[in-house]
Order: C-alpha cells, then structure tokens, then sequence
C-alpha cells in the first residue's frame, strides 16, 4: 500500500502525457516552432484566432509551474522568450496574451508544462 501510494504522488510528475507524442512524432501537431529546447504547436481546441501552446521538450518534472525548481530557470525563460517568437511570428503585433494555467483551480488539464500564446482578438480582463 506504501508503495502504491509513493507510486500514485509521483504519477503526475513522471508519467508521459500526450505532449511528449507530440514531441515524438507519434501524435501530429501543428508545429509553428522548434528548436533543441522547445516545440510550439496550434492549440487543438483554440480560444482565440492564434493560440499556441509552448511546451519544454523535456519535461524534467516540470509538470506544472508550481514543480519548479531553481533548475528549471533557464527553460521557463526560453518558454517565455519563446513565446515573444511566436507573438512575432503570427503578427502579433496590437498584442496577445500569455498564459500558465496551474492545478486543477488553475484549470490546467495537460501535466507537461506549457505556455498559452493568444491572439488576433481582444482579450478581456478578468479572465474567466
Ligand atoms: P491546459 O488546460 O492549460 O492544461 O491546456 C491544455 C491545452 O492542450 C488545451 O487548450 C487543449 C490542448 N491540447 C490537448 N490535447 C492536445 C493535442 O493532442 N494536440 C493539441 N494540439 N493540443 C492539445
């Protein structure tokens, strides 16, 4: 039971989610970006008329923002920095917003880390 237990907490760290097909080719995506460290693909169920998500290809239990470490610091910046590429990219140019959804409040539903990129509309604030 201890071991089932230790096993069901590491769960959402460790286990591959469908991010990492995508990072493998299993599983197409749209890419509109990628280097060694990052792939930025179109958002399967978009919200605005850009929205592009931005992930680590290597997940290193980044699972969400809220399981970082200070080792992670270079990759959360490249995601951020990534994310002005994109904006650019996609003509971008009035604005966008960036977005990190975090746990189940924060209404994240893929435990890989990822960047929200949106755009080509008016955001609103508050979001919902
Ligand atoms: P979040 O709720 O912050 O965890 O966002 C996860 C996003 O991932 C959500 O907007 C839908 C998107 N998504 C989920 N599965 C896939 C997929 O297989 N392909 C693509 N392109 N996007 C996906």
């Amino acid at each position: 039971a201890a071991l089932a237990a230790a096993a069901a907490a590491s769960t959402p760290l460790d286990s591959p989610t469908i991010f990492d097909k995508i990072v493998n080719k299993e599983i197409p995506a749209n890419v509109v970006y990628e280097d060694d460290k990052v792939l930025a693909f179109r958002d399967i169920n978009p919200q605005a008329p850009t929205h592009i998500l931005i992930i680590p290809k290597v997940k290193d239990g980044l699972s969400g923002l809220s399981k970082a470490e200070e080792r992670h610091c270079e990759v959360l910046g490249r995601l951020l920095y990534t994310a002005k590429l994109v904006a650019k990219q996609e003509g971008l140019e009035d604005g966008f917003r960036v977005v990190i959804n975090d746990g189940p409040a924060g209404c994240q539903s893929v435990y890989h880390i990822h960047v929200h990129v949106l755009g080509g509309r008016q955001m609103n604030w508050p979001p919902g």
